[in-house]
Parts: C-alpha cells; sequence; structure tokens
C-alpha cells in the first residue's frame, strides 16, 4: 500500500498534520524530531508506506540507498559538525524488540554535541 490513512507519518507526508520539515523530493520527506533526544535529532522516511525495515525487497534499494547517501549532506545542513570530528548516529528501530513505535519506516539522524548519546 502506498499510503495508510491510519498511519502518523503518512499524514505528516500529506500536510495533514503539521511537521518542522528538512528536506523533501517526490520520494523522501525529513522532518524533525516531535522528541529530540539529540541537538540535531531529525527523521527521514519514504513517502511510501512501509511498516518497518523488516518489510523492504530489493525493489526498495534505491529508495534506501537515496536515504542513506541523503543523510550525511542533511546532517551537515542541520547543524552536525563535519566527520570525523563530529558526525552523527542513524538508528532504525524495527518491531516492537526493536524499540518501534511508529510504523511507518523511519531513520533517525541524531548528532550534535555529546554528551546526549547512549553507549
Ligand atoms: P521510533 O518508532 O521509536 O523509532 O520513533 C518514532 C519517533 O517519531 C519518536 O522519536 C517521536 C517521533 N514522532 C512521533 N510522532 C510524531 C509527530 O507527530 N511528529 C514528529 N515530528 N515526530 C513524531
Amino acid at each position: 500500500m502506498s499510503q495508510d490513512p491510519n498511519c502518523i507519518f503518512c499524514k505528516i507526508i500529506a500536510g495533514q498534520i503539521p511537521s518542522r520539515k528538512v528536506y523533501e523530493d517526490d520520494e523522501i520527506l525529513a522532518f524533525h524530531d516531535i522528541h529530540p533526544w539529540a541537538p540535531v535529532h531529525f527523521l527521514m522516511v519514504p513517502k511510501l508506506h512501509i511498516p518497518s525495515m523488516a518489510q523492504l525487497t530489493p525493489a526498495h534499494e534505491q529508495l534506501m540507498g537515496r536515504i542513506m547517501l541523503l543523510a550525511p549532506r542533511l546532517a551537515l545542513e542541520q547543524g552536525c559538525r563535519p566527520y570525523p570530528e563530529g558526525g552523527f548516529r542513524i538508528v532504525a528501530n524495527t518491531g516492537a524488540e526493536g524499540g518501534q513505535e511508529v510504523h511507518h519506516l523511519h531513520v533517525h539522524v541524531m548528532g550534535g554535541p555529546r554528551p546526549w548519546a547512549k553507549g
């Protein structure tokens, strides 16, 4: 399914729920997390409703590659300092035991001056 009417991130993508947008193109939306864990914390989501990483297929290879290639650029634009002194963390919580709360695939991109990161 391309969109799920009950999905909070599909509603953000559709503009039905406001968000602080970081980036948008025809396949990808990035927006600030409502409960940031780090000085820089945004989410990158495919506009296609994919519940989690567990549902990815080879058909999604280019889409996920685009998200991974965009992440470093957006992290710098949002204020993360450059590698290697700066940097960022990428997290994709997957399923209940992976700590996933919103079941629309999303990549957390977090950075900024520590201490904020666990582990
Ligand atoms: P998780 O599913 O646990 O990987 O994290 C979901 C994240 O989504 C969580 O950090 C908070 C964020 N979030 C949930 N609802 C909203 C919302 O309505 N707007 C925004 N901007 N972020 C949200």
